[in-house]
Protein backbone atom coordinates (compact mmCIF):
# COMPACT_ATOMS: atom_id res chain seq x y z
CA UNK A 1 0.00 0.00 0.00
CA UNK A 2 2.57 2.42 0.67
CA UNK A 3 4.31 2.16 -2.30
CA UNK A 4 1.01 2.35 -4.28
CA UNK A 5 0.56 5.55 -2.24
CA UNK A 6 4.33 6.86 -3.32
CA UNK A 7 3.37 5.84 -6.73
CA UNK A 8 0.56 8.01 -6.63
CA UNK A 9 2.33 10.86 -5.01
CA UNK A 10 4.85 10.73 -7.60
CA UNK A 11 2.80 10.67 -10.66
CA UNK A 12 0.90 13.70 -9.45
CA UNK A 13 3.91 15.54 -9.23
CA UNK A 14 5.24 14.60 -12.70
CA UNK A 15 1.95 14.43 -14.65
CA UNK A 16 -0.27 17.08 -12.95
CA UNK A 17 -1.87 19.86 -15.30
CA UNK A 18 -1.86 23.55 -14.35
CA UNK A 19 -5.79 23.92 -13.81
CA UNK A 20 -7.87 27.29 -15.10
CA UNK A 21 -10.85 26.61 -13.16
CA UNK A 22 -12.90 29.75 -13.14
CA UNK A 23 -10.13 31.57 -14.83
CA UNK A 24 -11.93 34.32 -17.00
CA UNK A 25 -10.83 36.07 -20.30
CA UNK A 26 -11.66 39.47 -20.07
CA UNK A 27 -11.73 41.93 -22.99
CA UNK A 28 -10.69 45.35 -22.53
CA UNK A 29 -11.00 48.19 -23.67
CA UNK A 30 -9.05 51.13 -22.04
CA UNK A 31 -10.69 54.69 -23.51
CA UNK A 32 -7.64 56.67 -22.90
CA UNK A 33 -4.16 57.30 -21.95
CA UNK A 34 -4.87 57.00 -17.88
CA UNK A 35 -6.61 53.69 -18.32
CA UNK A 36 -4.09 52.33 -20.50
CA UNK A 37 -1.65 53.25 -17.79
CA UNK A 38 -3.32 50.97 -15.26
CA UNK A 39 -3.97 48.24 -17.21
CA UNK A 40 0.08 48.21 -18.23
CA UNK A 41 0.63 48.70 -14.22
CA UNK A 42 -1.15 45.25 -14.28
CA UNK A 43 0.92 44.09 -16.36
CA UNK A 44 4.53 44.67 -14.90
CA UNK A 45 2.84 43.25 -11.65
CA UNK A 46 4.21 39.63 -12.97
CA UNK A 47 3.14 38.17 -9.44
CA UNK A 48 -0.61 38.58 -10.32
CA UNK A 49 -0.25 35.96 -13.00
CA UNK A 50 -2.58 37.98 -15.11
CA UNK A 51 -2.22 36.25 -18.47
CA UNK A 52 -2.22 38.95 -21.30
CA UNK A 53 -3.35 37.23 -24.26
CA UNK A 54 -3.51 40.70 -25.86
CA UNK A 55 -1.40 43.62 -24.28
CA UNK A 56 -2.46 47.19 -23.37
CA UNK A 57 -0.51 48.90 -25.78
CA UNK A 58 -2.58 51.49 -27.24
CA UNK A 59 -5.98 52.71 -26.16
CA UNK A 60 -7.60 51.86 -29.38
CA UNK A 61 -7.04 48.21 -29.33
CA UNK A 62 -8.78 45.14 -27.50
CA UNK A 63 -6.79 44.16 -24.79
CA UNK A 64 -7.90 40.62 -23.66
CA UNK A 65 -6.20 38.93 -20.06
CA UNK A 66 -6.96 35.66 -18.77
CA UNK A 67 -7.56 36.42 -15.33
CA UNK A 68 -7.13 33.81 -12.25
CA UNK A 69 -10.40 32.95 -10.61
CA UNK A 70 -8.49 34.09 -7.32
CA UNK A 71 -8.30 37.50 -7.91
CA UNK A 72 -10.99 37.88 -10.57
CA UNK A 73 -13.21 40.16 -8.31
CA UNK A 74 -10.43 42.21 -7.43
CA UNK A 75 -9.77 42.81 -10.74
CA UNK A 76 -13.33 43.74 -12.25
CA UNK A 77 -13.58 45.86 -8.84
CA UNK A 78 -10.50 47.89 -10.14
CA UNK A 79 -11.35 47.91 -13.90
CA UNK A 80 -15.29 49.16 -12.43
CA UNK A 81 -13.58 51.74 -10.04
CA UNK A 82 -11.44 52.91 -12.58
CA UNK A 83 -14.41 53.25 -15.10
CA UNK A 84 -12.74 50.60 -17.55
CA UNK A 85 -15.12 48.92 -20.15
CA UNK A 86 -15.02 45.01 -20.13
CA UNK A 87 -16.82 42.44 -21.21
CA UNK A 88 -16.58 38.47 -20.35
CA UNK A 89 -14.85 36.47 -23.67
CA UNK A 90 -14.42 33.17 -22.04
CA UNK A 91 -16.56 32.51 -19.17
CA UNK A 92 -14.34 29.45 -17.62
CA UNK A 93 -11.03 28.88 -19.31
CA UNK A 94 -11.21 25.08 -18.07
CA UNK A 95 -14.48 24.49 -19.31
CA UNK A 96 -13.34 25.11 -22.42
CA UNK A 97 -9.90 22.83 -21.92
CA UNK A 98 -12.45 20.25 -20.69
CA UNK A 99 -14.02 20.48 -23.97
CA UNK A 100 -10.67 20.65 -26.02
CA UNK A 101 -9.28 17.24 -24.28
CA UNK A 102 -12.72 15.38 -24.23
CA UNK A 103 -12.55 15.67 -28.26
CA UNK A 104 -9.07 14.62 -29.14
CA UNK A 105 -10.04 11.94 -26.87
CA UNK A 106 -12.90 11.28 -28.81
CA UNK A 107 -10.88 11.82 -32.61
CA UNK A 108 -7.94 8.90 -30.92
CA UNK A 109 -10.64 6.55 -30.76
CA UNK A 110 -11.72 7.29 -34.50
CA UNK A 111 -8.07 7.38 -35.50
CA UNK A 112 -7.73 4.06 -34.04
CA UNK A 113 -10.83 2.49 -35.53
CA UNK A 114 -10.13 4.22 -38.99
CA UNK A 115 -5.91 3.65 -39.25
CA UNK A 116 -5.81 6.97 -40.27
CA UNK A 117 -5.00 10.33 -39.19
CA UNK A 118 -7.06 13.05 -38.68
CA UNK A 119 -6.32 16.31 -39.69
CA UNK A 120 -9.38 18.04 -37.70
CA UNK A 121 -7.86 17.40 -34.30
CA UNK A 122 -4.93 18.54 -31.75
CA UNK A 123 -1.95 16.27 -31.62
CA UNK A 124 0.87 15.76 -29.29
CA UNK A 125 4.44 16.09 -30.36
CA UNK A 126 5.18 12.56 -30.76
CA UNK A 127 2.17 12.65 -32.86
CA UNK A 128 3.14 15.04 -35.16
CA UNK A 129 6.63 13.56 -35.54
CA UNK A 130 6.11 9.85 -36.24
CA UNK A 131 2.96 11.76 -39.03
CA UNK A 132 5.95 13.60 -40.03
CA UNK A 133 8.29 10.41 -40.66
CA UNK A 134 4.75 8.62 -42.63
CA UNK A 135 4.68 12.07 -44.98
CA UNK A 136 7.60 11.46 -45.85
CA UNK A 137 7.27 7.59 -46.50
CA UNK A 138 4.32 8.82 -48.37
CA UNK A 139 6.16 11.24 -50.83
CA UNK A 140 9.67 10.04 -51.08
CA UNK A 141 10.69 12.25 -53.82
CA UNK A 142 9.31 15.40 -52.78
CA UNK A 143 9.35 15.59 -49.20
CA UNK A 144 12.48 14.87 -46.59
CA UNK A 145 12.82 15.42 -43.18
CA UNK A 146 16.21 17.75 -42.52
CA UNK A 147 17.37 17.58 -38.49
CA UNK A 148 18.22 21.01 -37.52
CA UNK A 149 19.87 20.34 -34.04
CA UNK A 150 17.89 19.86 -30.48
CA UNK A 151 16.14 22.04 -28.63
CA UNK A 152 17.25 23.37 -24.98
CA UNK A 153 15.38 20.09 -23.17
CA UNK A 154 17.16 17.70 -26.15
CA UNK A 155 14.61 17.18 -28.40
CA UNK A 156 14.86 16.92 -32.05
CA UNK A 157 13.94 19.91 -34.50
CA UNK A 158 12.56 18.56 -37.61
CA UNK A 159 12.21 20.98 -40.63
CA UNK A 160 10.48 19.32 -44.01
CA UNK A 161 11.77 20.18 -47.36
CA UNK A 162 9.84 20.11 -50.25
CA UNK A 163 11.59 19.39 -53.19
CA UNK A 164 12.06 18.96 -56.88
CA UNK A 165 15.50 18.96 -56.98
CA UNK A 166 18.26 21.55 -58.37
CA UNK A 167 20.98 21.51 -55.58
CA UNK A 168 20.76 22.69 -51.95
CA UNK A 169 20.57 26.61 -53.08
CA UNK A 170 17.94 26.47 -54.96
CA UNK A 171 16.12 29.80 -54.25
CA UNK A 172 13.50 29.02 -51.30
CA UNK A 173 10.30 29.77 -49.58
CA UNK A 174 10.81 29.46 -45.48
CA UNK A 175 7.43 28.68 -43.31
CA UNK A 176 7.38 28.33 -39.34
CA UNK A 177 4.29 27.24 -37.49
CA UNK A 178 4.17 26.70 -33.65
CA UNK A 179 7.08 29.19 -32.39
CA UNK A 180 4.95 30.08 -29.68
CA UNK A 181 3.89 26.71 -28.01
CA UNK A 182 0.10 27.53 -26.87
CA UNK A 183 -0.74 29.06 -30.73
CA UNK A 184 -2.16 25.39 -31.33
CA UNK A 185 -4.12 26.32 -34.58
CA UNK A 186 -0.61 27.15 -36.28
CA UNK A 187 1.08 23.78 -35.61
CA UNK A 188 -2.32 22.28 -37.00
CA UNK A 189 -2.26 24.19 -39.49
CA UNK A 190 1.11 23.71 -40.39
CA UNK A 191 0.51 19.92 -40.79
CA UNK A 192 -2.45 20.40 -42.87
CA UNK A 193 -0.50 22.68 -44.92
CA UNK A 194 2.57 19.87 -45.77
CA UNK A 195 -0.14 17.70 -46.95
CA UNK A 196 -1.36 19.86 -48.83
CA UNK A 197 1.93 20.98 -50.65
CA UNK A 198 2.86 17.47 -50.97
CA UNK A 199 -0.40 16.27 -52.48
CA UNK A 200 -0.85 19.60 -55.13
CA UNK A 201 2.34 18.83 -56.66
CA UNK A 202 1.55 17.32 -60.03
CA UNK A 203 -1.87 18.17 -59.13
CA UNK A 204 -2.39 21.97 -59.12
CA UNK A 205 -0.43 23.85 -61.70
CA UNK A 206 0.70 27.17 -59.71
CA UNK A 207 1.63 24.64 -56.69
CA UNK A 208 3.63 22.49 -59.59
CA UNK A 209 5.26 25.48 -61.02
CA UNK A 210 6.12 27.00 -57.37
CA UNK A 211 8.01 24.04 -56.33
CA UNK A 212 9.76 23.46 -59.99
CA UNK A 213 11.08 26.64 -58.89
CA UNK A 214 11.29 27.08 -55.39
CA UNK A 215 12.30 24.71 -52.41
CA UNK A 216 9.93 25.09 -49.48
CA UNK A 217 11.04 24.29 -45.66
CA UNK A 218 7.77 23.62 -43.51
CA UNK A 219 9.29 23.94 -39.90
CA UNK A 220 5.67 22.52 -37.82
CA UNK A 221 7.08 22.70 -34.22
CA UNK A 222 8.93 25.23 -34.41
CA UNK A 223 9.44 25.32 -29.90
CA UNK A 224 9.33 21.91 -29.12
CA UNK A 225 9.74 21.69 -25.20
CA UNK A 226 7.01 24.63 -25.04
CA UNK A 227 4.46 22.24 -26.92
CA UNK A 228 5.57 19.71 -25.32
CA UNK A 229 5.18 21.19 -21.74
CA UNK A 230 1.53 22.97 -23.49
CA UNK A 231 0.10 19.30 -23.36
CA UNK A 232 2.10 17.49 -20.04
CA UNK A 233 1.59 20.31 -17.91
CA UNK A 234 0.19 23.89 -18.97
CA UNK A 235 -1.46 24.80 -21.76
CA UNK A 236 -1.02 28.03 -21.82
CA UNK A 237 3.02 28.37 -21.86
CA UNK A 238 4.17 30.52 -24.72
CA UNK A 239 8.04 30.76 -24.43
CA UNK A 240 10.63 28.29 -24.94
CA UNK A 241 11.40 26.06 -21.57
CA UNK A 242 15.16 27.22 -21.16
CA UNK A 243 16.58 28.45 -17.25
CA UNK A 244 17.33 31.77 -16.99
CA UNK A 245 20.40 32.38 -14.49
CA UNK A 246 19.25 34.19 -11.69
CA UNK A 247 15.74 33.84 -11.78
CA UNK A 248 12.93 31.23 -10.82
CA UNK A 249 11.03 31.96 -14.06
CA UNK A 250 11.57 29.68 -16.90
CA UNK A 251 11.56 30.68 -20.73
CA UNK A 252 12.39 33.01 -23.01
CA UNK A 253 10.17 34.51 -25.95
CA UNK A 254 11.51 32.73 -29.03
CA UNK A 255 9.94 36.20 -31.25
CA UNK A 256 11.70 38.47 -28.72
CA UNK A 257 15.09 36.63 -29.48
CA UNK A 258 16.34 37.70 -33.02
CA UNK A 259 19.01 40.00 -33.85
CA UNK A 260 17.29 42.73 -35.49
CA UNK A 261 16.74 45.58 -33.05
CA UNK A 262 17.27 43.27 -29.86
CA UNK A 263 16.80 44.01 -26.47
CA UNK A 264 14.51 47.34 -27.33
CA UNK A 265 11.51 48.73 -25.68
CA UNK A 266 9.23 46.29 -27.73
CA UNK A 267 10.44 43.61 -25.18
CA UNK A 268 10.68 42.46 -21.69
CA UNK A 269 14.62 42.48 -20.04
CA UNK A 270 12.59 40.62 -17.18
CA UNK A 271 12.89 36.75 -17.06
CA UNK A 272 9.19 36.18 -15.59
CA UNK A 273 8.02 38.55 -18.39
CA UNK A 274 5.70 36.61 -21.05
CA UNK A 275 8.06 39.19 -23.69
CA UNK A 276 11.52 38.59 -22.37
CA UNK A 277 13.94 38.68 -25.02
CA UNK A 278 16.74 36.05 -23.14
CA UNK A 279 20.14 36.94 -22.34
CA UNK A 280 21.36 37.37 -25.94
CA UNK A 281 20.33 37.46 -30.00
CA UNK A 282 19.56 33.85 -30.83
CA UNK A 283 20.35 32.44 -26.88
CA UNK A 284 17.58 30.22 -27.67
CA UNK A 285 18.77 26.93 -29.44
CA UNK A 286 15.25 26.88 -30.78
CA UNK A 287 16.17 30.28 -32.60
CA UNK A 288 19.40 29.54 -33.24
CA UNK A 289 19.14 26.51 -35.02
CA UNK A 290 16.95 28.33 -37.77
CA UNK A 291 19.45 31.01 -37.96
CA UNK A 292 21.80 29.27 -38.81
CA UNK A 293 20.04 26.98 -41.10
CA UNK A 294 19.10 30.06 -43.52
CA UNK A 295 22.38 32.39 -43.35
CA UNK A 296 24.01 28.51 -44.29
CA UNK A 297 21.60 28.23 -47.44
CA UNK A 298 22.00 31.47 -48.50
CA UNK A 299 18.86 31.94 -50.94
CA UNK A 300 16.05 32.14 -48.54
CA UNK A 301 13.33 34.21 -50.62
CA UNK A 302 10.51 34.52 -48.52
CA UNK A 303 10.15 33.94 -44.27
CA UNK A 304 6.47 33.42 -43.07
CA UNK A 305 5.89 32.72 -39.65
CA UNK A 306 2.53 31.69 -38.41
CA UNK A 307 1.06 32.94 -35.07
CA UNK A 308 -2.24 33.26 -33.64
CA UNK A 309 -4.63 34.89 -32.76
CA UNK A 310 -5.64 38.61 -33.89
CA UNK A 311 -6.33 37.68 -37.97
CA UNK A 312 -3.30 39.35 -39.24
CA UNK A 313 -0.49 40.03 -41.63
CA UNK A 314 2.35 41.42 -40.56
CA UNK A 315 5.35 42.41 -42.12
CA UNK A 316 8.75 44.71 -41.10
CA UNK A 317 9.18 46.90 -39.32
CA UNK A 318 8.44 46.19 -35.69
CA UNK A 319 11.22 47.72 -34.08
CA UNK A 320 11.41 51.24 -35.42
CA UNK A 321 8.98 53.18 -37.07
CA UNK A 322 11.06 53.49 -40.41
CA UNK A 323 9.12 52.12 -43.38
CA UNK A 324 11.03 49.32 -44.80
CA UNK A 325 12.60 50.28 -48.23
CA UNK A 326 9.76 48.01 -49.78
CA UNK A 327 6.89 48.88 -47.73
CA UNK A 328 4.72 49.38 -51.01
CA UNK A 329 5.26 45.96 -52.39
CA UNK A 330 5.14 44.49 -49.10
CA UNK A 331 2.19 45.94 -48.13
CA UNK A 332 0.17 45.76 -52.22
CA UNK A 333 1.10 42.02 -51.37
CA UNK A 334 -0.58 41.61 -48.20
CA UNK A 335 -3.43 43.36 -49.76
CA UNK A 336 -3.77 40.61 -52.26
CA UNK A 337 -2.90 37.64 -49.68
CA UNK A 338 -5.74 38.66 -47.21
CA UNK A 339 -8.40 39.11 -50.31
CA UNK A 340 -7.75 35.93 -51.46
CA UNK A 341 -8.16 34.19 -47.57
CA UNK A 342 -11.37 36.15 -46.79
CA UNK A 343 -12.50 35.26 -50.43
CA UNK A 344 -13.35 31.30 -49.18
CA UNK A 345 -14.89 31.73 -45.58
CA UNK A 346 -15.51 35.97 -45.37
CA UNK A 347 -12.51 35.97 -42.77
CA UNK A 348 -11.19 39.28 -42.31
CA UNK A 349 -7.78 40.39 -41.87
CA UNK A 350 -6.02 43.44 -40.76
CA UNK A 351 -2.61 43.84 -42.77
CA UNK A 352 0.43 46.58 -42.79
CA UNK A 353 3.61 46.65 -40.84
CA UNK A 354 4.29 45.11 -37.30
CA UNK A 355 4.64 48.89 -35.43
CA UNK A 356 1.67 50.64 -37.20
CA UNK A 357 -0.59 47.77 -36.46
CA UNK A 358 0.07 46.18 -33.38
CA UNK A 359 2.94 47.53 -31.13
CA UNK A 360 6.66 48.18 -31.18
CA UNK A 361 8.08 44.65 -30.87
CA UNK A 362 11.63 44.30 -31.31
CA UNK A 363 13.87 41.26 -32.07
CA UNK A 364 11.05 39.37 -34.01
CA UNK A 365 11.61 36.53 -36.60
CA UNK A 366 10.20 38.49 -39.57
CA UNK A 367 12.83 41.74 -38.64
CA UNK A 368 15.29 39.29 -38.46
CA UNK A 369 14.92 38.29 -41.88
CA UNK A 370 14.03 41.44 -43.56
CA UNK A 371 17.47 42.90 -42.69
CA UNK A 372 19.06 40.01 -43.89
CA UNK A 373 18.07 40.29 -47.09
CA UNK A 374 14.68 37.99 -47.01
CA UNK A 375 12.11 40.56 -49.05
CA UNK A 376 8.81 38.55 -48.00
CA UNK A 377 8.84 38.59 -44.90
CA UNK A 378 5.78 38.19 -43.02
CA UNK A 379 3.91 36.82 -39.96
CA UNK A 380 0.78 35.41 -40.01
CA UNK A 381 -2.16 35.65 -37.38
CA UNK A 382 -4.25 33.10 -37.27
CA UNK A 383 -7.56 32.75 -36.03
CA UNK A 384 -9.83 34.47 -34.08
CA UNK A 385 -10.40 37.60 -32.91
CA UNK A 386 -10.81 36.74 -29.31
CA UNK A 387 -14.16 34.58 -28.81
CA UNK A 388 -11.69 31.58 -28.39
CA UNK A 389 -8.22 32.98 -28.62
CA UNK A 390 -5.89 30.29 -28.06
CA UNK A 391 -8.43 27.35 -27.62
CA UNK A 392 -9.76 27.61 -31.15
CA UNK A 393 -11.74 24.62 -31.39
CA UNK A 394 -10.97 22.06 -33.44
CA UNK A 395 -13.64 21.99 -36.25
CA UNK A 396 -11.84 25.55 -37.14
CA UNK A 397 -8.65 23.45 -37.74
CA UNK A 398 -9.84 22.97 -41.63
CA UNK A 399 -11.25 25.99 -42.53
CA UNK A 400 -8.69 28.07 -40.89
CA UNK A 401 -6.52 25.86 -43.02
CA UNK A 402 -8.06 26.39 -46.14
CA UNK A 403 -8.01 29.70 -46.08
CA UNK A 404 -4.23 30.45 -44.70
CA UNK A 405 -3.39 28.35 -47.85
CA UNK A 406 -4.52 30.97 -50.28
CA UNK A 407 -2.59 33.45 -48.45
CA UNK A 408 0.52 31.61 -48.22
CA UNK A 409 -0.24 30.57 -52.08
CA UNK A 410 -0.33 34.32 -53.41
CA UNK A 411 2.67 34.80 -51.37
CA UNK A 412 4.61 32.10 -52.40
CA UNK A 413 3.44 32.60 -56.74
CA UNK A 414 4.85 36.58 -55.97
CA UNK A 415 7.51 35.23 -54.78
CA UNK A 416 8.47 32.68 -58.01
CA UNK A 417 6.91 35.46 -60.37
CA UNK A 418 9.65 37.99 -58.84
CA UNK A 419 13.20 36.88 -58.37
CA UNK A 420 15.72 39.19 -56.69
C1 LIG B 1 3.58 39.83 -34.58
C2 LIG B 1 4.54 40.08 -35.50
C3 LIG B 1 5.73 40.63 -35.12
C4 LIG B 1 5.90 40.95 -33.79
C5 LIG B 1 4.93 40.68 -32.87
C6 LIG B 1 3.77 40.12 -33.25
C7 LIG B 1 2.71 39.86 -32.30
C8 LIG B 1 2.91 38.59 -31.58
C9 LIG B 1 4.01 38.69 -30.56
O1 LIG B 1 5.04 38.04 -30.72
O2 LIG B 1 3.86 39.45 -29.59
C10 LIG B 1 1.66 38.30 -30.84
C11 LIG B 1 1.60 36.86 -30.52
O3 LIG B 1 2.52 36.15 -30.38
C12 LIG B 1 0.32 36.26 -30.50
O4 LIG B 1 0.39 35.57 -31.68
ZN1 LIG C 1 2.64 34.24 -31.24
Amino acid sequence: MKSVLAVSILLVAVCSKELFVGDQVLRVRAKDDTQLDLLRQLEAMNHLQIDFWRSPVRSQLPVDMRVPFNILQQVKVLLESSNIEYSIMIEDVQDLLDQEQKEIKESKLQERSSETFSYSTYHTLDEIYSWIDSLEMEYPKLVSKIDLGQSYEGRPIYVLKFSTGGGDNKPAIWIDTGIHSREWITQATGIWTAKKIASSYGADPSLTSILDNLDIFLEIVTNPDGYAYTHSTNRMWRKTRSINAGSSCVGVDPNRNWDAGFGGPGSSSNPCGETYHGSHPHSEPEVNAIVDFILAHGNVKAMLTIHSYSQMLLFPYGYTNNLAADHEELNNLAKKAADALSSLHGTRYTYGSTIATIYQADGTTTDWAYDNGIKYSYTFELRDTGRYGFILPAEQIIPTAEETWLALMVIMEHTRDHPY
